[in-house]
């Protein structure tokens, strides 16, 4: 049996990665090939997982730590999918807010298992709006310099930049920035796309299922930092079920929330890394709502709408933001009791809740070299 591709999408939080990944896998679909996506997160009830499941693809999900620092567990996801559908792709999501990705999962994937799997190039995502900050090439609020060092350490060590979202930038704007990633991060191939759109794919989609992971020593990385600027981030996840007399607008309660969210965290001063929601009505029948804000300023995005209304349902929440995870936490709890029992008139009730700052990350493997 030949060798399975392996395909990693990074970047930062909220850049694209699984809407690009949901592109390539039915891209892949569609042209015959077998595909496994892998979702990964520091905790569990993942938005993503939920994403995966709902456009109909296998899916295993490593949670409660990034696949960097339990490389096992990304080994035993892909055993876990190649029993169920034998993938001759894995779509790997890393945790947005991790980077190392060459040293601790390519290169010793390429060491230890380089004859199951063919490993693709590393690429890297980017918000251009985000980056544009980030980078300091426009004015905004940006993240405290820990996390733009993380973000600029997964721009460091890409053989792909993908400048995704090119939809929501003119062509100045994305040349400006293509300009500034090309001098800072001279190794990177670089692609403009909009995943959403899905445009200007192919030539991204063919570097990743037939170029070479480069061989390049991977970027020094001072694990203090990082490790310090992950933990500038709070994580905050919870799964709640909700239901009512009668039935009620789903679309209008996820835009409601993200809404509340968005003042709450805004007053506070938290600025907002990615904000996800997913709605699933309880008589399944795979109806979906989806919202997203990707910044505190950004305009909430329904990336799929509930098709019906519903009385009763799944609400899944992740939010990660540059804040005190119980701040996080206390605008989650109080944006459902105003918004979902006040003012739809919902029972909640929490099937799961986590908050946290990642810890530090120990990575099981760290091979600078391929
Ligand atoms: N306008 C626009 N929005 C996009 C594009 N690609 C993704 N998005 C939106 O950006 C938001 C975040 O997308 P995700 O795919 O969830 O991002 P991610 O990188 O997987 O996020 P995390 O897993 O939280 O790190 C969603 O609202 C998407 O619809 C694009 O090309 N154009
Ligand atoms: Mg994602």
């Amino acid at each position: 049996m030949s060798e399975a591709r392996y395909i990693m999408i990074g970047g930062f939080l909220g850049a694209g990665k699984t809407t690009a990944m949901l592109r390539l896998a039915h891209h892949l679909v569609r042209e015959g090939r077998t595909v496994g996506l892998i979702t990964n997160d520091q905790s569990s009830g993942l938005v993503d997982t939920a994403l995966a499941r709902a456009n109909g693809l296998p899916v295993a999900e490593i949670t409660g730590g990034c696949f960097c620092c339990r490389f096992q567990s990304l080994m035993d996801a892909a055993t876990q999918l190649a029993k169920e559908s034998a993938p001759d792709v894995f779509l790997a999501e890393p945790v947005g807010s991790c980077t190392d990705l060459r040293a601790s999962v390519a290169y010793p994937l390429r060491r230890l298992y380089g004859e199951q799997f063919s490993v693709a190039p590393l690429s890297v995502l980017v918000d251009p709006v985000r980056s544009l900050r980030v980078l300091g090439l426009e004015p905004g609020k940006a993240f405290a310099p820990k996390v733009v060092y993380v973000y600029r350490k997964q721009l460091e060590e890409a053989d792909i930049i993908v400048i995704n979202k090119c939809d929501l930038v003119d062509e100045a704007r994305r040349a400006k920035l293509q300009e500034a990633l090309g001098r800072e991060f001279p190794r990177a191939k670089i692609f403009t796309i909009s995943a959403l759109q899905a445009k200007g794919m192919e030539g991204w989609f063919g570097e990743i299922l037939d170029g070479d992971l480069a061989t390049f020593t991977a970027p020094e990385l001072d694990y203090v930092t990082y490790a310090e600027g992950e933990a500038m981030l709070g994580w905050c996840n919870a799964t709640v079920k909700v239901e009512g007399e009668r039935s009620v607008d789903g679309n209008a309660l996820l835009r409601e929330l993200t809404v509340e969210m968005q003042r709450t965290l805004s007053r506070q001063g938290i600025e907002v890394a990615h904000f996800k929601m997913t709605l699933a009505p309880e008589e399944d029948g795979g109806d979906i709502g989806v919202i997203n804000l990707v910044r505190g300023d950004a305009e909430p995005f329904m990336a799929h709408t509930l098709g019906a209304e519903l009385q009763s349902g799944e609400l899944i929440l992740n939010l990660r933001a540059e804040g005190d995870p119980e701040a996080l936490y206390g605008a989650l709890t109080d944006a459902l009791l105003r918004i979902a029992t006040e003012g739809h008139k919902l029972e909640v009730t929490f099937e799961h809740a986590e908050r946290f700052r990642p810890p530090k990350p120990v990575p099981t493997y760290r091979m600078a070299e391929v």
